[in-house]
């Protein structure tokens, strides 16, 4: 199906989506980690904090903007929509437990993007249906970064691609090595976590990720 047309222009283009998630980031990195990000072209970039608090995540969230818009990105807030709706950031994300999209996009009002996290194919299909504006799907790999969730493999990106129109990000356990055979299997879009911020130079491997991408 298309996915070219979005009500949020940023959407449709974006290859790479990084995740700044600070259970690999020390606070005091926060702002060096995201200027070497949107240096390396990610296109979307989340803060991910599962142990901060909103006001903790706020603070974070206000001195990644500045860099952000100077370099275009948009920042998307997981979880936490209180705090994407005080600071008027351009995205949240939702998980399977989290509020329902509307619910969210209730809190966040309409200039919002929300995302939603799908984990098999059925849940892919009604995030469309319940307005996300995107999906992350996966995770495809074991990945240390959610450590719980039981690896979905390659075989249904195809397949997800075909029944969902929205921008799909692969996620999950993507690495470099590992991009051939994720685009082979029909991904046109990843969302890379560890793999960049353990890297030596983060702005190189991410430049060399996007690289691969189509
Ligand atoms: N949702 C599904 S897998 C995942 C999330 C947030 C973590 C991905 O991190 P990594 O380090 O790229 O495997
Ligand atoms: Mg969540």
């Amino acid at each position: 199906m298309p996915d070219s047309s979005s009500s949020f222009p940023a959407l449709p283009g974006a290859r790479l989506y990084g995740i700044l998630d600070l259970g690999y980031v020390q606070p005091a990195q926060v702002e060096k980690m995201t200027a070497a990000l949107c240096v390396g072209g990610v296109d979307l970039l989340q803060l991910r904090a599962k142990k901060f608090s909103s006001q903790e995540i706020e603070k974070l969230a206000r001195l990644m903007q500045p860099i952000l818009r100077e370099h275009g990105v948009p920042l998307i807030i997981n979880d936490h929509l209180e705090v994407a709706a005080a600071i008027g950031c351009e995205g949240v994300h939702v998980g399977q437990d989290d509020e329902a999209v509307a619910k969210a996009r209730a809190v966040v009002g309409q200039g919002t993007f929300v995302g939603k996290s799908t984990h098999r194919l059925d849940q892919a299909v009604a995030a469309q249906a319940e307005g996300a504006d995107y999906i992350g799907f996966g995770p495809l790999y074991a990945t240390g970064t959610k450590p719980d969730y039981v690896p979905i493999g390659l075989q249904d990106i195809a397949e997800v691609h075909r029944l969902v129109s929205l921008p799909i990000f692969c996620i999950g356990g993507v690495n470099a090595p590992r991009l051939p055979e994720i685009l082979a299997a029909g991904a046109r879009r990843v969302v890379v976590v560890s793999a960049l911020l353990l890297a030596a130079d983060v702005s190189a491997h991410a430049r060399e990720i996007k690289a691969l991408l189509p």
